[in-house]
This record gives C-alpha cells, structure tokens and sequence, in this order.
C-alpha cells in the first residue's frame, strides 16, 4: 500500500522553540515511520518580515541542524530548504493570480503580523506578508499530500490552500489533491512565559519569555522559574483562569505523555516551586540529548549531503508539478 503524504515546515525567523518541538516537530518525527513526509526549512517566508542576512543564515542553519537533532532521519523523510526547490517560488506565483485580495486580507497572522511592523515605526508592511499564504499554498499543494502537520495557528493558511486547490481543479482540470490540516494533539499551544495569554513565539523580543531548544539547563531552569503564574498557589488545569500554570501542566504533560486528570494528581498538595522544579527537569532531560546530537551534527558535511539529496528528491516531484499546472493553464506553447 503506498503511504499517505505529508508536508510541512517552519520558518527560520529565529531558534526553534519549545513551541514548535512540542507543537509540531515531535509529531513529525513519529510520523516518519507512516507517512511520505516533505519538511522544509521555509526561508522564503521568513523573509516576509525584516531579516538581518548574517542573523538568517544563522537562525536557518540552526533550525536545519535542529530539525535533524530532534529525530528527523533523511533516509525515512524528504527533507529540504525551500529556496532550492525553485518551483516553489515559481507554483508561489501562479497561486498569487489565483486568489483574491478579499480572502488574503482575511488572514489574521498578516493582520497581527502587519501591526507590529507598523507599530515598530521603522518599516513599511512588505508585500509578501500579504500574499505570503500564496506561496504557502504552493509549498502544500505542489506534493499532492493528504495531511499537513502544523500548529493551529496556522489552520486559516490550510484553509486558503485548500479553497485555491479546489479553484484551480474546476476551472483548469484536476491538478491537485485538497489537504487537511492535521492539528497539534488536542490543540495545545504551548505559551509565552511571561504573558500566558500569547503564544510562545521564536521571533519574540524577549528572551525570558520563551525556551529555545539551544538554551542551556541553567538558563531553562531559570526561566521556568520566573514563568507568571498567580498568586493562588493551586496546581488545577483551567486554561481560562490560571493560564501560566496551565501552560506548565501542558509542556509537562505532553513531555511525560499523561493527561490532564494524571497532571493534576501528580501534583496533589504541591506547590508551585514543586511544578516549575518538575517542569525544569522535565525539558532539561528531552533536551540535552537533542543538543549532544545538534553539537554532532552542526557544521558537519553529512547534513549538507542529506539537505542536498532532500532537494534533489523534491526537485523531481515539483517540477513534473509544474509542468502540469503551467500545461493546464495554457502556459506553455508547445504542449497542451
Ligand atoms: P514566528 O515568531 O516567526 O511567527 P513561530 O515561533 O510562531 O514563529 P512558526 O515558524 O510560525 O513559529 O511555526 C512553525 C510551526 O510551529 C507551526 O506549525 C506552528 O503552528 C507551530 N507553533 C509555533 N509556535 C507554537 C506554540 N507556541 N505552540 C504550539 N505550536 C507552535
Ligand atoms: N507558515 C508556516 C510555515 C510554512 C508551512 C508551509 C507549514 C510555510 N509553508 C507549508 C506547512 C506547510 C508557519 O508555521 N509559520
């Protein structure tokens, strides 16, 4: 039986999180034995927003190295950096004729998006972070994939792929599978520190608020330990209420595997010291053999190899893609 597809990616805006391991890249890498998975480094749309060039390349080389220290394997999985399958680019604009000003300013990661740009009072918004879901949908759409594994702040770009895709289909003939999103276990979302209300986010100004998988132990147990929670000193799983310790109970219960009924036993007549001390330990031990593994794999020429034979794989996919869709819509002269 042939597998099932996926794709998915993550932008190099700065050094992967906690967010985005527990969030996404954990499930990718227990997907691996199931699924077809196409996992990208999504360069094209870090640039959507300002990047400084030397502090890119070092947050892609960073999340590169990352995705392979955290268990993604090159011989189960296609694994690449977007901007050397040139097709994206190419599908990315196709896709932009295809969609509509009105769905694309409907998107709330560019409204959020363009309000900090403007409230910086440094930048114009670029253009890309308006049609920055195009090009999304290009990267989603060109591997006919079934599901694609994000977070669910990404689910209104799902949704926007999937409406250009059933387009495309009536109006130029079948081109593309339709995706669906494949949401996060019970759509957690693992939080800002210090303002529990946002999520945890690597583009973040403040360095206290987030845990990157390159943090030391010392610094992550002192982060945790200056994590906001309230002043009740009651260890109960209510999002709504007690938003900090909630977002302590979900890192500590997705790193242990256990459920919210089994958080909370666990932490019967505990205090907050105890949760943030389990918590600490809990990131500490997934972490450091990530990052005994990362310091391996970094500057090594075998993870050059494997991102060079990811994008030869995809290559082969994305063009024969390509060709199709520009065939289609009558792009091309000499072929119908
Ligand atoms: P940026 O700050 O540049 O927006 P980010 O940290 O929000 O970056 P993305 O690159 O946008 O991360 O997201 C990569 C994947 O990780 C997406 O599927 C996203 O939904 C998921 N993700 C990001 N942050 C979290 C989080 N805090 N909790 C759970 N999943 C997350
Ligand atoms: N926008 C995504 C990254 C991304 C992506 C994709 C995810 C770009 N192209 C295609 C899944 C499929 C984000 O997580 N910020």
């Amino acid at each position: 039986m042939t597998k099932k597809k996926m794709v998915s990616g993550i932008t190099p805006s700065g050094t992967m999180t906690l967010g985005n391991y527990l969030g996404v890249v954990k499930q990718w890498v227990e997907f691996q034995n199931e699924y077809d998975m196409y996992i990208f480094i999504a360069n094209l749309h870090a640039i959507t927003m300002p990047q400084d060039k030397e502090k890119l390349r070092k947050n892609l080389k960073e999340v590169s190295t990352l995705y392979f220290a955290c268990g993604m394997d090159a011989n189960k999985s296609t694994i690449f950096l977007q901007s050397d399958v040139m097709e994206h680019a190419q599908l990315g604009w196709i896709m932009n004729t295809q969609s509509t000003m009105g769905e694309l300013s409907r998107m709330t990661q560019f409204k959020d998006k363009s309000a900090k740009v403007e409230s910086s009072g440094k930048e114009s918004i670029p253009a890309g972070l308006f049609t920055y879901p195009t090009l999304m949908a290009a990267d989603i759409l060109m591997y006919d994939v079934d599901f694609v594994p994000v977070g669910v702040d990404q689910k209104q770009h799902i949704e926007i792929a999937r409406d250009i895709a059933i387009r495309m289909n009536n109006k130029f003939g079948d081109l593309f599978t339709i995706p669906e999103a494949l949401i996060t276990k019970n759509n957690i979302k693992i939080m800002d520190l210090q303002d529990p209300t946002k999520k945890m986010s690597k583009s973040s100004t403040n360095p206290k608020a987030i845990i990157t998988m390159l943090d030391k132990p010392e610094e992550i147990r002192s982060k945790i330990k200056a994590a906001v929670t309230d002043s009740e000193n009651l260890i109960k799983y209510d999002f709504e209420n007690k938003p900090g310790v909630t977002n302590l109970m979900n890192i500590y219960m997705i790193l242990k595997g256990i459920t919210k009924e089994q958080a909370e036993a666990h932490w019967n007549n505990k205090n907050y010291k105890d949760l943030k001390d389990d918590v600490a330990e809990a990131i500490v031990e997934m972490i450091t053999p990530i990052q005994n593994r990362y310091n391996e794999l970094y500057n090594s020429k075998e993870m050059e190899q494997w991102l060079e034979d990811g994008a030869n794989k995809a290559r082969k996919i994305a063009y024969k893609k390509l060709q199709k869709v520009q065939n289609n819509m009558g792009l091309n002269y000499k072929r119908k």
